[in-house]
């Protein structure tokens, strides 16, 4: 996984998170010359470069009711509306990499110039990408990476460098509960990389507080029922349970809301992750939560958007070093390793009562 250098600090957009699509739905919208001019440009000896309007870039996110993906699916429209292309939001009801290939097969028919792409599963979306790819297509992945293959096939946008996620994380739960205790995580589907490669470097995190034990990890499959019958069913396996670590924003969510109406267990158990400070609010000012993180999810799809266009304009490249502009986040550079082609973009937030105010996503 890619661990590179973080290169923008987040700003704050203000966008409300209206669930658009629905089952399948394939929600279009962008632009037809709204905007600037589409005068992004590489700056490493392609200045003349510019990116191509009428750009068609297939959104797929992990499913399109997750509140978290519709913001970073907006951040992807302004993106393309900026650039004089469009944006098609295309994806399943559920976070299974089944109910994400038809989009994929849709974007391969329309002859989509890009797809970004948050993969439920590693692997499971390779055949029908490469497809695209073989077509003509850039593809970029964001949110949560793909494995498919060795040699360059794609972009991965990470929204904050993979292992400072887990290991703050840690951090941060083991401030609230003195570094002492049983702890679990609630996850999103068993199969998100991005998920997996965050556990993994809880668990590295983790051997620095030997009194802290992680006893289970649970799937909520990013639906907000399923996130609260896998916790119920923790709090009654794990009596003693000190700490959850939700890294979803449906988890923590849905935690925060039984912890807020279950005063005896939230007495007893500490609850951090990574949250939509919008959803999460509530939760830290009557104090059930005290702090947890993210990043602008509007912006990670903005970056996503710019990148898909520049790759499909042949304005960049997948080559480490290859220099892309990313609108008003201003410009990013590809980093390595060669296999897993990335770009970071920025840190995360740790957000509490002192600073929540001042975020609106
Ligand atoms: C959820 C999704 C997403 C993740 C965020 C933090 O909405 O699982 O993939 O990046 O939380």
């Amino acid at each position: 996984m890619s661990q590179i250098r973080s290169v923008r600090r987040l700003a704050t957009a203000a966008v409300a998170a209206a669930l658009a699509c629905a089952s399948l739905a394939a929600c279009t919208s962008g632009s037809s010359g709204s905007g600037s001019s589409s005068s992004s440009s590489s700056s490493s000896g392609s200045a003349n470069k510019t990116v191509k309007k009428g750009l068609t870039v297939y959104f797929i996110p992990k499913d399109t009711q997750n509140p978290y993906e519709v913001l970073a699916d907006k951040g992807g429209q302004k993106a393309l509306g900026e650039l004089g292309g469009k944006v098609v939001v295309s994806s399943g009801t559920q976070d299974t990499a089944a109910a994400q290939i038809p989009s994929v097969q849709s974007a391969i028919q329309a002859h989509a110039d890009a797809i970004v792409v948050a993969a439920n599963d590693p692997k499971a979306l390779c055949p029908s990408l490469n497809q695209a790819a073989k077509q003509g297509a850039a593809i970029v992945a964001f949110d949560s990476d793909l494995e498919c293959g060795s040699s360059p096939t794609h972009l991965f946008i990470n929204q904050a460098d993979t292992k400072s996620i887990g290991t703050s994380e840690v951090d941060l739960l083991a401030k609230q509960i003195g570094s002492k205790g049983d702890i679990a995580v609630l996850s999103a589907a068993a199969s998100a990389t991005n998920q997996n490669s965050w556990i993994k470097y809880m668990k590295v995190q983790l051997k620095k507080y030997p009194n802290m034990k992680l006893v289970k990890t649970v799937y909520g499959n990013d639906d907000p029922a399923t996130s609260l019958t896998v916790l119920q069913g923790l709090l009654t396996a794990y009596p003693n349970l000190k700490g959850i670590i939700s890294p979803t924003t449906v988890g923590i969510s849905t935690a925060a809301q039984y912890l807020d109406t279950h005063k005896d267990v939230a007495s007893k158990v500490t609850l951090t992750g990574l949250g939509l400070p919008s959803q999460m609010r509530k939760y830290v000012k009557d104090g059930t939560v005290q702090s947890f993180e993210l990043w602008n999810p509007s912006d990670l799809g903005y970056l996503a958007g710019y990148a898909a266009a520049s790759l499909a304009s042949k304005v960049t490249t997948m080559t480490p070093g290859a220099k892309f502009k990313a609108g008003r986040l201003g410009q990013y550079t590809v980093a390595g390793p060669a296999a897993t082609p990335s770009v970071v973009l920025g840190p995360p937030t740790v957000f509490d009562k002192k600073n929540i105010d001042k975020f609106k996503f």
